[in-house]
């Protein structure tokens, strides 16, 4: 695979920042778009925009077959049974948020445990606080280990018959660690809970198969694999689906209204009212597309080479800490935390020679608590980044070294 042609294909890219040909690595934020994906989205504009599933004419037919086909297009890409089983959703959030009022408004109760972990996205964290509030079910964590692992004894602990909702995240937005979602879905299966898989930094990263899994909802974003923002999923396991009441109403999810009432139609309509992202979802199946076209498993060879390399060139330098798993592999970033700068002067050094860092809490302030740092500064890759690109990052990281020390 040449990489370095591949970054022909993100016009983005090929600009430069303060002076510096732009270094992008923040795709753990949201990744850069391909041509083909925004060819896709304009040529829908110019030629078949309309609303979908509404009306005869050949506009209309021509968006709701592109539409649906996408919805093909995801199911294919993570193995879902059917494309009934995916439910298109603003992103990561909207997904769970969906899940958090749906199913546990319809299945919790007083005395139920939700358990989740300690590294979740306040994505994966603040929807199930609501939930557990609204319902009087519990909230209860898996503890973070030193080394970014989850404490698997504490889990086994944890995993009681009430336990009816686990909610894990499958690879750390602000470590890198990789869970071992698969066990994990099967031992909260053992004891009768569902489970809820946070895959919004393992799509379209390392190969995401729901049957393989075993989980019963599983989420991501288009934005973070080369499609555009405001497209998401979220894959539900067709017999938790049926039994999950609509939280939005509105057009299209119903099949008969009276002024006092009205029925539903089957999933997934039941769960996309109102006018969806169309263009979105054209955009998300163009991105899959490409991304198959490269293969999900090059890919993640290639994030696994890169992080090594990250973890070897930055862990030279003095100051400077890795957070996240030290050996094995891990998700294609690298968090890290430098005692002689906060991370907000590391992005700012970074972004005056051209580079895309992030710093802060990463939306995960509980495991900056658990860690004892104030935040941390990330470098995240995708498909076109390069060693060389790290190798730079090192030079300058050293170089913020030198003038804050
Ligand atoms: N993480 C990051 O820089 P949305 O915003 O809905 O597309 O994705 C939310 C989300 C949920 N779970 C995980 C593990 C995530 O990493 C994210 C988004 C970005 O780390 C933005 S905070």
């Amino acid at each position: 695979m040449d990489w370095h042609r591949l970054r022909e294909d993100f016009p983005i890219l090929h600009q430069e920042v303060n002076g510096h040909p732009l270094i992008y690595l923040d795709s753990a934020a949201s990744s850069q778009k391909p041509r083909c994906v925004i060819d896709a989205i304009t040529r829908y504009y110019e030629r078949d925009n309309a609303n979908v599933h509404r009306a005869l004419h050949a506009l209309s037919m021509r968006a709701t077959d592109a539409f649906e086909a996408a919805r093909r297009t995801v199911a294919r890409f993570i193995s879902a049974v059917t494309e009934n089983e995916i439910i298109f959703t603003r992103g990561t959030t909207e997904s769970v948020n969906l899940v958090a009022y749906a199913w546990c408004g319809a299945h919790l109760k007083p005395g139920d445990v939700i358990l989740t972990t300690g590294m979740e996205h306040h994505s994966d964290l603040v929807p199930w606080q609501f939930a557990a509030r609204s319902t009087g079910a519990t909230l209860k964590h898996i503890p973070v280990l030193d080394d970014g692992s989850l404490d698997q004894e504490a889990f086994e602990r944890l995993l009681t018959p009430q336990v009816k909702l686990l909610a894990l995240v499958h690879i750390s937005n602000s470590l890198g660690t990789i869970n071992p979602v698969r066990e994990m879905c099967a031992k909260a299966r053992a004891v009768g809970a569902i489970s809820f898989v946070d895959a919004a930094q393992s799509t379209g990263h390392i190969p995401v198969n729901v049957q393989e899994i075993g989980c019963d909802f599983l989420a991501f974003s288009g934005h973070k694999i080369c499609a555009p923002t405001g497209i998401g999923v979220l894959y539900g396991r067709m017999a938790v689906l049926e039994k999950m009441p609509p939280w939005h109403g509105g057009g299209e999810m119903i099949l008969n209204v009276t002024l006092d009432s009205c029925t539903y139609k089957a999933p997934p309509a039941r769960f996309e009212a109102g006018t969806p992202d169309i263009a979105g979802a054209i955009g998300l199946a163009s991105a899959i597309d490409y991304l198959e076209a490269i293969g999900v498993s090059h890919i993640e060879q290639h994030g696994l080479e890169l992080t090594s390399h990250a973890l070897e060139k930055l862990g030279c330098i003095e100051g400077l800490r890795i957070l996240g798993p030290a050996t094995g592999p891990r998700g294609s970033l690298v968090s890290f935390h430098c005692d002689f700068a906060h991370p907000h002067d590391i992005v700012e050094w970074a972004n005056t020679h051209g580079i895309a860092l992030r710093g802060g809490h990463h939306c995960t302030q509980p495991l900056m608590k658990r860690f004892k740092v104030p935040g941390s500064t990330r470098a995240s890759f995708y498909l076109y980044n390069t060693p060389q690109e790290i190798d730079q990052l090192a030079e300058v990281l050293d170089s913020a070294r030198k003038f804050f020390s």
